[in-house]
């Protein structure tokens, strides 16, 4: 099976662990356990354009690292990132435009997708100008809690790591 490590990135809290939860398990647990350095999960995703499944090796990390996780051992090797911010917070979608700035920096056309997390909530002021710097790329608005945006994320990641043969 063709086998790709995708890292998940963003901000303390935003809720990156909630969102492979929601992948792997379809689960929602509503307590907060910080993720301390690095978690690696697996999750096999199965094609909407009949393509073969494919091995995600998902390395969910402590937002903690910031832009620094891109000097770390950890990123090697990968194929792809998933980055992700919380509605709520305008300080994590910065975090986040920066987080893809040093993704493309650190992977060149390596792919992306930029997700916009807790929408289930309300939006706070501030946080539709900070996306709109990620002009170029499409962020997605997601939520963990419901389920909304978050398979269709993977599954369209993983089609564009098989199409450019990451
Ligand atoms: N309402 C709502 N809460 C969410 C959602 N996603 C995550 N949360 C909550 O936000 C908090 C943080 O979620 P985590 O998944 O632990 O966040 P994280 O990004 O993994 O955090 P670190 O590991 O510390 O970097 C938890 O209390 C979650 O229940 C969502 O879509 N909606
Ligand atoms: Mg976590």
């Amino acid at each position: 099976m063709l086998t790709a490590k995708v890292m998940l990135l963003g901000d303390m809290g935003v809720g990156k662990t909630s969102i492979l939860y929601r992948l792997i398990y379809d689960r929602f647990e509503g307590q907060y356990k910080s993720t301390l350095g690095v978690e690696i999960l697996s999750h096999d995703v199965v094609p909407t354009d009949g393509s073969d499944p494919m091995r995600l090796v998902l390395w969910d990390t402590d937002g903690d690292f910031g832009t620094q996780i891109f000097d770390t051992v950890y990123v090697t090797g990968a194929s792809a990132a998933i980055i992700v911010s919380d509605v709520t917070r305008p300080q994590t979608v910065t975090r986040m435009v920066e987080l893809v700035r040093g993704f493309e920096e650190r992977f060149p056309g390596r792919p992306y997708r930029a997700l916009l997390n807790k929408i289930d909530l309300p939006e706070a002021a501030g946080s539709a100008g900070a996306i709109a710097e990620l002009a170029k790329s499409s962020v997605k608005p997601v939520s963990a809690k419901t389920g909304v945006g978050i398979a269709e994320s993977f599954v369209e990641l993983a089609q564009t790591i098989r199409r450019r043969q990451l």
